[in-house]
């Protein structure tokens, strides 16, 4: 039996999908076909979903979405269900973990699934093989005629080493012709941190009393995938996605020692939280050969961050932990969020002022969010802030009516963020930003694309004579 799995990522991009990967390994290695559609345009690519469906033997269809993308699953799911015979239609993710009820309104859906889903899809998909009653399968919310049936989870997965390593064969990205790979990994699950706009909150709760909620897969087991991937693809860069990478000195240790002994020559980059991490941990990241951190510093007012974030660490922290960064010669990312409940035109400036003392090498700068589900999320909704639909992705603008600083004001600031403040110490970046700011409106005024096509075709073609008249005179 074939299991086809489908990545929404609707005007959103992503290289590869960690749980779909996990889920992918734990079917082939039970002897099950997996077929993976990325689905980026549903006009164009649906017809494709359904011929894959046509060729027969796909017994069941695991969507992944986030929240984000959540909003084109009834779209998807009502083409699959186009066909005469029934295909179980099972929904996961992040955004079914937080809000599985949201089964209840789309009825083409069959199943969704709360939390990780490894173990729990592999059992439907047994019992679905086998043509078992599958109901009671823990981890699900099922749709039963009229009812919903709804089950609890089961205890988490507390080795993930008994996990087959994720895998990235299905993925467009490792499928592609590029040269070198930078691919990501991710070695641990959880994050004891209960930030309130975060999803992690929610998950620990889900999962209170059913096991250890942050794990690590063993060093050597992550320096198996590393190898592993090694072999099957082109890089020297790899990027971790560990929530907190800084988060256990122990394993830091090893991994950063074990990875620096080896003759791989690779170097990484990763997430660090302030306060996680001493002079010794950035020693151990610099000799293990990471070149960047990125840290969340969200914000640069104090009670925001304390009181709406629910984030416990102070200005100086971050101060410190990008010093620490600069001292072993790491380059440091900053990521911030504007348009939080409270935020004033006055707090942004703090943001903007708190980048100004860390100087960080790369930044990012994003409206805030709602996720339904998390408490921040549910605040919002509560209050009745949020006034939009969900963007494909999050970016530039804010779906939120605050009373404190008004949507365009985030637009705005979100716009000039990164050149005032790359402006002061790197002029070069500040520039670099304002081509990009360029290059994004033309793209968006589709005249002007054209336009900038056809003045550019030319330029691209003489530059390419250019280099094979070069190619040719040198070999
Ligand atoms: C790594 C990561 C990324 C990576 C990889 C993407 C990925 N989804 O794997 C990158 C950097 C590319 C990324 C990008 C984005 N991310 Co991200 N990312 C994460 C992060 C830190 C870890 C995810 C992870 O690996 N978890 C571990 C794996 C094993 O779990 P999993 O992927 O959730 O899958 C398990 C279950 O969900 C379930 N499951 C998943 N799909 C399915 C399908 C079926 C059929 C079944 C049965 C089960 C199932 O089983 C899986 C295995 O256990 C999470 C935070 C977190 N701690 O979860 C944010 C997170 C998922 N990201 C988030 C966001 C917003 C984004 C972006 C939209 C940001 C943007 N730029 O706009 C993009 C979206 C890209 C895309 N199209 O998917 C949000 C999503 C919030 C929400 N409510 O939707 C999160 C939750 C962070 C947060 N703010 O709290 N992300
Ligand atoms: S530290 Fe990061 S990953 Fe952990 S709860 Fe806070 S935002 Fe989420």
């Amino acid at each position: 039996m074939k299991v086809l799995l489908i990545l929404l990522k609707v005007n959103s991009d992503c290289q590869w999908h960690v749980g779909l990967g996990y889920i992918s390994a734990i079917l082939k290695a039970k002897g099950y076909t997996v077929d993976l559609m990325e689905i980026g345009d549903l006009q164009k690519q649906l017809p494709a979903v359904q011929a894959k469906i046509k060729q027969g033997d796909v017994g069941v269809v695991g969507i992944s979405a986030n929240s984000h993308q959540f909003k084109y699953i009834p779209e998807v799911a009502a083409k699959v269900k186009e066909y005469p015979f029934s295909i179980p239609i099972i929904v996961g993710g992040v955004h079914t973990t937080l809000k599985p009820e949201a089964i209840d309104s789309i009825k083409e859906i069959d199943g969704v699934c709360i939390g990780e889903g490894e173990e729990a899809f592999l059992e439907l998909v047994d019992k679905i093989a086998a043509g078992d009653n599958y109901f009671s399968v823990k981890n699900f919310w099922f749709r039963d005629g009229e009812k919903i049936v709804r089950n609890v989870c089961r205890p988490l997965t507390e080795n993930l080493d008994l996990l087959p390593l994720p895998d990235r064969s299905i993925f467009n990205y490792f499928n592609s012709l590029h040269e070198k790979k930078v691919p990501r990994f991710i070695f641990s699950r959880g994050c004891p941190f209960e930030c309130s706009y975060c999803c992690n909150h929610i998950f620990k709760r889900i999962y209170k009393d059913l096991g250890k909620y942050v794990r690590w897969r063993s060093v050597d087991s992550a320096l198996v995938e590393i190898e592993r991937t090694r072999k099957e693809y082109n890089f020297d860069y790899f990027k971790l996605d560990d929530d907190t990478f800084s988060l256990n000195k122990a394993w830091l240790k090893e991994f950063c020692e074990k990875l620096a002994s080896k003759d791989w020559g690779l170097t990484f980059e990763c997430n660090v939280r302030p306060g996680t991490i001493d002079e010794e941990g950035m020693e151990l990241l610099k000799k293990g050969g990471c070149r960047m951190i990125k840290i969340g510093v969200e914000t640069g007012n104090v009670d925001l961050r304390k009181s709406i974030l629910n984030r416990s660490f102070s200005n100086e922290d971050i101060i410190k932990t990008f010093a620490l960064a600069k001292k072993f010669g790491i380059k440091t990312f900053s990521f911030n969020m504007i348009g939080v409940p409270g935020e004033t035109m006055d707090t942004v400036k703090e943001s903007v002022d708190l980048n100004l003392k860390i100087k960080p090498d790369f930044m990012q700068v994003t409206a805030f969010y709602p996720y339904p589900g998390t408490v921040l999320g549910d605040l919002c909704f509560a209050k009745n802030l949020v006034g939009e639909e969900y963007e494909d992705s999050y970016m530039d603008k804010s779906i939120l009516n605050l009373t404190t600083i008004t949507k365009k004001e985030i637009e705005k600031s979100v716009k000039s963020f990164k050149f005032k403040i790359y402006w002061q110490y790197n002029k070069k970046m500040a520039l670099q930003e304002k081509k990009l700011q360029l290059i994004k409106y033309i793209v968006s005024k589709p005249f002007l694309h054209y336009l900038a096509r056809l003045i550019y075709k030319p330029i691209k073609l003489l530059k390419g004579l250019r280099l094979k008249i070069l190619v040719n005179k040198y070999h």
